[in-house]
């Protein structure tokens, strides 16, 4: 039943000997391969030098507390953002080598660095990598610590089903990593153009990583979505009604009713595609009763609202900082929640518009169009109840809120190019054009710039102090600079005719756009050091930068509303909410201090090696079916199976923390509150509801909650 292959395959090895063939003398290649050993070594030098194996295993690996598997998810992503970031360079720096046919070409390419079967692997890493190995995490990240703490919760409804998440993304990181030295990547763009994945044409194991990489990260995805639907219906502290929810945790559950509904599509998608390359159907052939079209539905059925999976929680960030830094209540409350709802809502009618060139006619086209543009609709809702939100507000110019004032910047341009892509007549002309990739990468880019408002926003209630604001300012400016100097000469490419994913140039009128271009990739690597820097700077100059509470002096929602750094327990007592802007509400009314009246016993979760095991298993199952090592994936999928069972068995899987451990442990979080308190604004005020300017309790914070 299986098909058969070109070259070799050995019951034991499976295809490994394929590995003979591949030309290792590429020495990007081989850089990356150094550079990744000689970061291990040191890696596992300062652990073991420094004695973290210990904390690294209780405190990290195994936890099941959603801050800590947040920050690992957050960690994942920059680190594969880092990866795509490098991909990036290599497309523009090949493009601008390029140009002409005199352009002389080197290791192996008839022009530039990169030979096309190279070029192709590198951009449809760069993309799959980036959508749902970089942004998706780090969304995954930030939703997972601030959720739980907006709605009063201890932790996520189901804390080990969260790990598994995490883990089973990092198995698909580690896959798509792999790939880089052990055989190669997908040549078929991003989206998988059919009929290049199909076996007569990739009939390597380059499309087989880029399918089970994406298929086990996807199950994270969906576990997490489940989660995170469970936890805000269900985990809410008493009194959080469903009109005090605030934003971003609503955007939260629009986002991931999408993904619940819309990561299975891929993954049956991929299955079929698994079986026409595994077992010879012919799902998506162009014979024998197959139907390439058939797969571009698909895929698109599940691209689009990813789209929207990634967007929506932007917007619920910016939500949430925007009226932080107006010192003003949201304007529009009732409508944003309703907004985000109506395009997870439409989200699903408009797939067809990525491929209104398959000539469906002008009937089909004219529905996608028009369903694509009522998107704009609850979009424009936003844009203006932001910019209400800042109207006659005391504006502060925080990191976070540069982040946020960049979001809708790049939100009104990108959704304007959408709106054109979305008329047919002009989608026929640029279709296919790197006007294309710059809309969408406008689009991605207000994710990343909402991602980087979040991440500052949220990092000092995390760790207790705040990331330094005059590094955070030149990372803000220099990425700026880099994303005006690389996208705004994309547009005009995709005028003047340029297609996507090209390896060679051959018009020079081209080049002086290309070649800015690359000087804006140029100012991204600076905004990069500056980033590292922002973090380095900031955990050394840590005592100057801790904070209170609310760390900001003017946050509204509840996570504001227990220590910075927050304690694993998240709150002392289930807070009692009062207000759609509980924090607001309670520094108005004088209601801030963080000592209850008595402490309680605490039920929290153990924590427990098996996601991580799971995770493990599930990239050796990975690797063993990319192989076609088949007595291996066997075992893998065997043990998998046994250990879920043996871990459903087990009953013990939470602790009491008793009340009066609870009082020491808090007791010790105030002494820190107060000692922050009386170093005042040096300290950058937002002590426990002091430090904050006496402005900023003005009369409109005033709310009455709904
Ligand atoms: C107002 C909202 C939007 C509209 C009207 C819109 C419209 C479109 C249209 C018509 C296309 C197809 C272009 C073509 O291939 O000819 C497209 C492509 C794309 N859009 Fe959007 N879009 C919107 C928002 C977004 C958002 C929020 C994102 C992501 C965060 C996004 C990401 C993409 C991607 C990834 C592609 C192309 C993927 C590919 O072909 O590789 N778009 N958009
Ligand atoms: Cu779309």
């Amino acid at each position: 039943m299986l098909v058969n292959l070109q070259g070799p395959w050995d019951p034991i090895f499976g295809r490994l000997g394929l590995i003979l063939q591949y030309q290792y003398n590429n020495p990007v290649i081989f850089f990356a391969f150094e550079l990744s050993l000689v970061g291990g070594a040191i890696a596992l030098f300062w652990l073991t030098c420094a004695g973290k194996w210990r904390t690294l295993w209780s405190d990290w690996l195994t936890t099941v507390d959603h801050k800590k598997i947040g920050v690992m998810y957050i960690i994942v992503g920059l680190v594969m953002l880092f990866r795509g970031f490098f991909d990036a360079v290599m497309i523009r720096t090949q493009q601008a080598m390029a140009v002409g046919a005199s352009s002389p070409g080197f290791m192996g390419a008839a022009h530039g660095y990169l030979p096309p079967y190279h070029l192709d692997q590198v951009f449809t890493a760069h993309g799959m990598i980036m959508i749902l190995l970089a942004v998706t995490p780090i969304l995954v990240g930030i939703m997972n610590i601030v959720v739980p703490l907006q709605i009063g919760a201890r932790d996520m409804a189901y804390p080990y089903l969260n790990a598994l998440g995490l883990w089973l993304t990092v198995s698909a990181a580690a896959l798509v990593m792999i790939s880089l030295f052990v055989g190669d990547f997908s040549h078929a763009g991003w989206v998988g153009l059919i009929p290049l994945t199909e076996l007569p044409y990739s009939p390597g194991v380059g499309v087989d990583y880029w399918i089970w990489s994406i298929q086990i990260g996807s199950v994270g995805t969906t576990l997490g979505a489940v989660n995170l639907i469970a936890t805000i219906i269900k985990m809410r502290a008493p009194g959080m009604t469903w009109g005090r929810v605030p934003v971003f945790s609503w955007t939260t559950l629009a986002t991931n009713i999408i993904a619940l509904t819309s990561f299975p599509v891929l993954g049956v998608t991929l299955a079929l595609l698994t079986f026409d390359r595994y077992l010879g159907t012919h799902f998506f052939t162009a014979s024998l009763g197959g139907d390439l079209m058939m797969y571009t539905n698909l895929f698109w059925i599940w691209g689009h609202p990813e789209v929207y999976f990634v967007v929506l929680p932007a917007f619920g960030m910016i939500s949430e900082i925007v009226p932080t830094f107006s010192q003003k209540t949201l304007f529009g409350y009732v409508t944003m929640v309703v907004a985000s709802m109506a395009i997870a809502a439409v989200s699903w009618s408009v797939w067809l518009h990525h491929f209104f060139t398959m000539g469906a006619g002008p009937n089909v086209n004219a529905y996608f169009s028009i369903a694509t543009m009522l998107v704009g609709i609850p979009t424009g809702v936003k844009v203006f109840n932001w910019l209400f939100t800042m109207y006659r507000g005391r504006l502060r110019f925080d990191t976070p809120m540069l982040w946020a004032i960049g979001t809708i910047f790049l939100l009104i341009s990108g959704g304007m190019t959408g709106m054109m892509l979305a008329v047919p007549a002009i989608n026929y002309i640029v279709h296919n054009s790197v006007f294309v990739i710059a809309h969408f990468h406008n689009m991605f880019l207000l994710v990343a710039y909402a991602a980087f408002a979040g991440v500052t926003f949220w990092f000092p209630k995390v760790f207790g102090f705040k990331l330094d604001e005059r590094l955070g300012k030149r990372f803000f400016w220099s990425f700026t600079l880099g994303s005006i100097m690389v996208f705004i000469p994309m547009y005009i490419l995709g005028f003047m005719g340029m297609t996507r994913r090209l390896d060679y140039i051959s018009h020079p009128a081209w080049y002086p756009l290309i070649l800015a271009e690359l000087v804006g990739v140029g100012f991204y690597a600076v905004s990069v050091f500056f980033f590292l820097a922002q973090v380095v700077v900031s955990i050394r100059n840590r005592h100057d930068l801790r904070v209170g509470a609310d760390a900001w002096g003017t946050s509204r929602s509840l996570e504001w509303g227990t220590h910075s750094p927050v304690p694993f327990y998240n709150f002392a007592v289930t807070p009692m909410v009062h207000a759609r802007d509980e924090w607001a509400w309670r520094r108005e009314n004088k209601l801030d201090s963080l000592k209850p009246d008595h402490y309680v016993d605490i039920h929290m979760p153990k924590n427990t090696m098996v996601p991580l095991i799971l995770g493990m298993l599930s990239l050796v199952l990975g690797f063993a079916l990319i192989w076609r090592i088949w007595w291996l994936a066997g075992l893998s999928f065997l043990a998998i199976i046994v250990a879920i069972v043996v871990r459903s068995f087990e009953k013990d899987t939470g602790y009491i923390i008793p009340a009066a451990e609870v009082a020491a442990m808090e007791q010790d979080y105030l002494d820190r509150a107060r000692e922050v308190e009386s170093a005042g604004e040096k300290v950058g005020g937002g002590a426990v509801g002091g430090g904050v300017p006496a402005a900023s309790r003005a009369p409109w914070n005033k709310l009455k909650g709904d």
